[in-house]
């Protein structure tokens, strides 16, 4: 069986071949046109980048290389007695545009077990941190630690030829997928459950497995499928939203996919990108301690007028793409729904119910452009069912799952050779003076 690595090398020339043809016979072609919405409106809608893995309609919602959520469902192996998509079948169809065989998932399997030990140093920089640091800060320095053994950095100290840095970047970009099941949990053994025993990376399990197991889930078998779904499901969303973008422009600086990817994690740790969803079982859990129990649906329509009138956003809710449900949100729920002992949790419930009136209650209030759940609405819920309640840690599982995506791209931009990333910026004034010359 063609490892990762091999199956990567045999895909590669051929994307190679494409866009040097693309270069060289349609450079100047114009695809659209740069409006001053555009500059002032944080870019929305400009298509300027270039991303391999996946696509995002903004009335069907993603699909990995072509592929659905549903079809990913049918199609990638999961893991052995589970039924969900594991990490490992979604990095290698992100990665080759090719579905692994199950041969392919588990070999890839052992090889992120076997490289998924922290070195001893990040361990100890990791304990010496305040338990009051918030997880995902904690994430981001043990991420960017990591790049104390960066293969791509070392070589390219030594002198290496362009065509050869996705080799070295490939490396880093495992090694670093490998360790981050062990480096999330043990921020949050330090955290939340300190002086208990985190245990060793078990080499037969799948990644995720591992990391449920490290948080202290692992006898929960339905907990370890959610996770598996979950970070399969948030791996990959194109490549302009805030977390990917930033990967891929730290990474096109030639900064080693650690760093890249620490830098990305900040991003997502802001409120409006994947900090939602902690927003939102905070919101929700205030709303439930307010409202008591079996919230009715007028009710929860006040609640969401009152938070809409103090000036805030509805967390969950709206996308700077999707105009309708996102079909995260709806395989999230769905799993719920195939599991009767969840559709009693109340916090479930009450989630499943704002998503009810908040899309009616948006619609009035008439700014967003989206006014129904992202994924963030409805993921955090069913970890707080389980037992996972400390919700500043759930960024942190977004924060796993979204190296799929980045190292993917962090590795594809290596081997297109694409440049670093510079855009042009504008002054008012100068944006005056165009629009009155045009
Ligand atoms: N609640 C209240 N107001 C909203 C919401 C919402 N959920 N969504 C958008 N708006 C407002 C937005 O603040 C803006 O107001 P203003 O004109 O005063 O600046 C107006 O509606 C137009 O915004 P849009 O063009 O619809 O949204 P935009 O593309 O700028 O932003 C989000 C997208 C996702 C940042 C925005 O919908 C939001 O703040 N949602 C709540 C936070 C959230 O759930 N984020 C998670 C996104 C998914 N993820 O994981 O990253
Ligand atoms: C994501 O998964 O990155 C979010 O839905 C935000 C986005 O796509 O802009």
């Amino acid at each position: 069986t063609k490892t990762l690595k091999e199956t990567l090398q045999e895909v590669i020339p051929a994307k190679q071949e494409q866009l040097k043809k693309l270069k060289a016979e349609h450079s100047q072609a114009v695809i659209g046109d740069v409006k001053v919405e555009n500059i002032i409106g944080g870019m929305r809608g400009l298509k300027a980048m270039l991303w391999e893995s996946s696509v995002l309609d903004p009335s069907e919602g993603i699909r990995f290389h072509g592929l659905s959520i549903p079809d990913c469902q049918e199609k990638l192996t999961p893991a052995p007695g589970g039924k969900e998509i594991i990490a490992e079948s979604m990095l290698w169809l992100l990665m080759t545009g090719q579905v692994p065989t199950t041969e392919q998932t588990r070999q890839l399997s052992k090889e992120l077990a076997e490289k998924g030990e922290l070195p001893a140093f990040v361990e100890q920089l990791l304990d010496s941190l305040p338990k009051t640091l918030h997880p995902m800060t904690q994430l981001g320095i043990g991420v960017a630690a990591l790049n104390h053994d960066s293969a791509f950095q070392a070589a390219y100290e030594k002198g290496i030829k362009k065509s050869e840095y996705w080799t070295y970047a490939f490396d880093d970009c495992i090694n670093l997928l490998a360790r981050l099941p062990a480096l999330a949990a043990r921020i949050y053994r330090n955290v939340y459950k300190p002086g208990t025993e985190l245990p060793k990376i078990d080499k037969e399990l799948d990644l995720v497995g591992n990391y449920t197991r490290m948080l202290g889930f692992g006898d929960n078998q339905n907990m370890t499928e959610y996770l598996r779904l979950y970070i399969a499901l948030h791996g990959d969303h194109e490549g302009g939203n805030a977390s990917a973008h930033t990967a891929h422009l730290v990474g096109s600086t030639l900064a080693d996919p650690y760093i890249a990817y620490s830098a990305a994690l900040y991003a997502l740790a802001g409120p409006l990108h994947g900090l939602a969803n902690q927003e939102v079982l905070r919101w929700q859990q205030a709303m439930q301690k307010e409202l008591g129990e079996n919230v009715s649906h007028e009710q929860i329509k006040e609640y969401l007028w009152k938070t809409l009138k103090s000036g805030q956003v509805v967390p969950g809710y709206g996308h700077g793409v999707l105009r309708n449900p996102d079909p995260r949100f709806l395989a999230l729920q769905q799993f719920c729904e195939s599991r009767p002992e969840l559709m009693e949790s109340s916090t479930i419930q009450l989630v499943k119910k704002t998503s009810e009136v908040a899309p009616g209650v948006l619609m009035e209030h008439g700014k967003t452009k989206n006014p129904y759940p992202n994924v963030d609405a409805t993921s955090g819920c069913v970890l707080y069912h389980y037992g996972l309640t400390e919700y500043k840690y759930y960024t942190v599982i977004f924060g796993v799952s979204r190296a799929l995506g980045c190292i993917t791209q962090l590795t594809w931009a290596r081997a297109l050779g694409l440049p670093l990333e510079r855009p042009k910026s504008v002054s008012m004034g100068a944006l005056e003076q165009l629009v009155k010359s045009s």
